[in-house]
């Protein structure tokens, strides 16, 4: 079954797409857990960090370099990259993805 992430891609589900390129696209979080909170999401749908494979060493930099690239435009001041991966994690969508967090200041060590 398509994963929510994989519907929006494809249009068949609405959402704001703030960037696109050939492997990924990037849309505002629906639950917000900072004033700037993006998904990063890869076009294919591995399931998570933990079903990512040696032929996926470019396409996990690609996700990370464009992060940064959102990070230039929506968070100058600091931002946080997260994965979650699991269930102990807190994984919602079996859909990899990076959760791209700023505008405010964050605790550590993460909840
Ligand atoms: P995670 O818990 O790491 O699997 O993160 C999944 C995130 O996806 C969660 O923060 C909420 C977000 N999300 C779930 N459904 C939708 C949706 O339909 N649209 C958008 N923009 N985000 C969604």
């Amino acid at each position: 079954m398509a994963t929510i992430f994989e519907k929006i891609a494809s249009g068949e589900i609405p959402g704001e797409i703030l960037h696109r390129d050939s492997h990924c696209f990037v849309l505002r979080d629906v639950e917000p857990r900072a004033p700037v909170h993006l998904l990063i999401v890869p076009l294919e749908p591995i399931r998570g960090l933990s079903a990512a494979g040696e032929g996926d060493r470019w396409l996990l930099g690609h996700l990370l370099l464009v992060a940064k690239k959102m990070a230039e435009k929506f968070a100058p001041g600091g931002f946080r990259v997260v994965v979650n991966d699991g269930k102990s994690a807190g994984q919602s969508v079996p859909h990899l993805h990076v959760h791209l967090l700023a505008g405010r200041d964050f605790s550590w060590p993460p909840g």
